[in-house]
């Protein structure tokens, strides 16, 4: 529980500004937030606690203040919608920027702006900028906080939406605050403001934002500074800024790795169980893969994460995975009984959070594609009458949900282990309607760093910007790596030489989105996935054919379970095949991408390279 008393002790300075809740006993933690209250000068300050009593408190409020609607209790209990600004709907990546020291430790693919510079530019932006609001206090743990290794991170933020997302998206409040105590732990020190003071007597809007908005990272000094957006890549710091791209340059530091990856306990009918991690750019279905249901009778899939995987090498040699989340800040729109059972499944049990979506006239929640038929009246994200004339879409196409990973009808019991499980295989994958097959084995980890590092995809909704552009997209990490493009390609091989070789997961490269020449889907996808899962564990365990190809091991088109889905032997074997001529246009543009990469006197590692030389000189050969 809360306590409502100050600690005058520690905040004497502040006798003016109300304190809530208890004030952690640690001197750097407190040290920071009265740097922070001095230069942003909020109406109150709130130490967190995690509590139900403090999810209700904040609730009540945002209700009050119109933030969130609440949904109906008997359809989607102590859940609610919240509308966000029309300008704030998704990660601002050409306002995101990574302040290394130096130009060069940041790399082509990141915005760089010298970290003395930007305090500058950003200080005069945080001076006054909570005045008439609350400034929230949130400690957090991205992992376990048994973990060997904990990751600590706290918070401020003057949004109440982003605390109760912290809630379900992070381990957060008291608990976290007395472990952090106990060691006088460091932390990562994100600072967080929507940037609309408020005068005295002022009334709030339901969704303030900015319209100049920065996210920043200071990966030597493990800080993030965001300021002007609410939305939840923006705005929910320890995801994409602490989990991905602080944790990356933490991991290159320490030997382990933060990545963009859904993680997903798949067990065959004879009882054998598999760890896959997939790295899949935004809005490719990643969550859908975590939660799938298998349409191969026998298989049972369980999830253990749906967005971002930790993954570090353990004791007996392999490669450990964790989720360092605690819930699924998923897309919302094309999720339905069809393609994602489970997160419908999860969502009617409620405590949950929607962005953006639909509202019905019953107090429930739609998007495009949840039902075959268009409901006949909605309230559409932006809060306007809606009917299927109406001509526009009635959810967000980047629409969220955020609700908690213990809901989940398929969870794995592995999920909250503190260090983690080892993993089986790695796959990558993206949106191409063209070229790539269903999937494909790299002969061995470094072919494996090769694909990865070639991953490419049709860009979608989940960042602002051009829709249906093939951008190239390494590991499915291109607005997330925390520093030097090629660094990073040379840290996945230094890893895999710090475990046992034999030990290391198997790679491999799917690709679900192969259209024919009208532009269908050639392959099914969702739970019929699994059909290619089960070549995939088969290949593990030496029981599935191969044909060995310039890009990789194919599958032996007999040898992928496609029993009942009348695809004809023409469609599977576009879906199998090594095409040279294609293969002949793609290999300049990897390597166009891979020069482009070459800043700063950095190459790309010799070995990465010299797969490339391998695949030219088979494919012209
Ligand atoms: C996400 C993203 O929000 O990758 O997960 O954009
Ligand atoms: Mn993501």
């Amino acid at each position: 529980m809360s306590q409502t008393v100050p600690d005058t002790t520690e905040l004497t300075s502040y006798d003016d500004i109300p304190v809530r809740g208890v004030v952690p006993e640690h001197a750097a933690l407190r040290a920071w937030v009265r740097e922070v209250a001095a230069l942003t000068k909020p109406a109150a300050i709130e130490f967190c606690d995690g509590s139900p009593q403090e999810w209700q408190r904040l609730t009540d409020l945002l209700v009050a203040a119109g933030t969130l609607i609440q949904l109906s209790p008997q359809r989607k209990p102590n859940s609610f919608l919240t509308r966000t600004d029309p300008d704030d709907t998704a990660r601002v990546e050409n306002r995101t920027f990574i302040c290394a020291p130096t130009q060069a430790e940041a790399g082509p693919t990141n915005h760089w702006v010298d970290p003395t510079q930007m305090k500058q530019t950003m200080t005069p932006l945080y001076d006054g900028c909570m005045r008439g609001r609350t400034m929230y206090v949130i400690p957090y743990c991205m992992g376990s906080l048994q973990a060997s290794h904990p990751q600590f991170g706290v918070e401020i933020t003057d949004s109440a939406y982003v605390v109760i997302s912290m809630h379900i998206m992070t381990r957060m409040g008291a608990a976290v605050a007395e472990a952090m105590a106990a060691t006088q732990a460091s932390f990562v020190r994100g600072l967080h403001s929507v940037g609309v003071p408020l005068a005295p007597g002022e009334s709030d809007v339901p969704w303030p934002c900015n319209p100049e908005k920065y996210i920043c990272h200071f990966p030597q000094t493990r800080e993030i500074w965001s300021y002007g957006s609410g939305y939840g890549g923006n705005s929910l710091l320890g995801k994409k800024c602490f989990a991905l791209r602080i944790g990356s340059v933490i991991g290159r530091e320490e030997g382990w790795m933060a990545e963009h990856m859904l993680l997903l306990k798949l067990t065959n009918p004879q009882g054998r169980s598999f760890v896959i991690v997939g790295a899949f750019p935004s809005a490719c279905g990643k969550t859908n893969l975590a939660m799938l249901q298998p349409t191969l009778p026998g298989w049972k899939a369980e999830a253990l994460g749906d967005d971002i995987a930790w993954l570090r090498p353990g004791p007996d040699g392999r490669l450990y995975a964790v989720n360092p989340e605690t819930g699924m800040f998923g897309v919302a729109p094309g999720t339905s009984d069809e393609t994602n059972p489970n997160a419908m499944a999860m969502m009617v049990r409620g405590n949950s959070i929607f962005t953006n979506t639909a509202l019905t006239p019953d107090g429930d929640i739609w998007w495009e594609g949840m039902t075959p038929e268009q409901p006949e009246h909605l309230t559409d994200w932006r809060g306007f009458p809606w009917t299927p004339r109406t001509g526009v879409r009635a959810a967000h196409p980047n629409a969220r949900y955020t609700m908690p990973m213990d809901q989940c009808p398929v969870l794995a019991p592995e999920y909250d282990l503190p260090d983690g499980i080892p993993v089986d295989a790695i796959i990558f994958g993206g949106r191409r309607p063209t070229t790539i097959p269903l999937v494909n084995q790299a002969r061995d980890w470094t072919h494996g760093v090769f694909l990865g590092a070639t991953c490419s995809s049709e860009t979608t909704a989940a960042a602002a910007g051009a829709v249906g552009v093939v951008r190239r997209d390494p590991m499915a990490m291109l607005p997330f790596i925390g520093y030097h493009v090629a660094d990073y390609l040379q840290h996945w091989l230094d890893v895999a030489a710090a475990t046992t070789p034999d030990k290391l997961p198997a790679i491999f490269y799917v690709n679900w989105f192969r259209k024919d020449a009208d532009g269908h889907f050639l392959w099914p996808g969702f739970g019929d996935n699994v059909r290619v899962l089960d070549w995939i564990t088969r290949r593990i365990e030496g029981r599935a054919k191969a044909v060995e190809t310039p890009i990789g091991w194919l599958p032996d088109p007999d040898d992928l379970d496609v029993a009942g889905l009348g695809l004809d032997a023409d469609v599977l074997d576009q879906l199998t095949r090594y095409d040279p001529a294609a293969w002949a246009k793609e290999i300049p543009l990897v390597e166009q991408w891979f020069d482009s990469l070459e800043t700063d006197g950095k190459h790309i590692p010799d070995e990465v390279r010299a797969q490339l030389d391998r695949l030219r000189a088979a494919v012209n050969g």
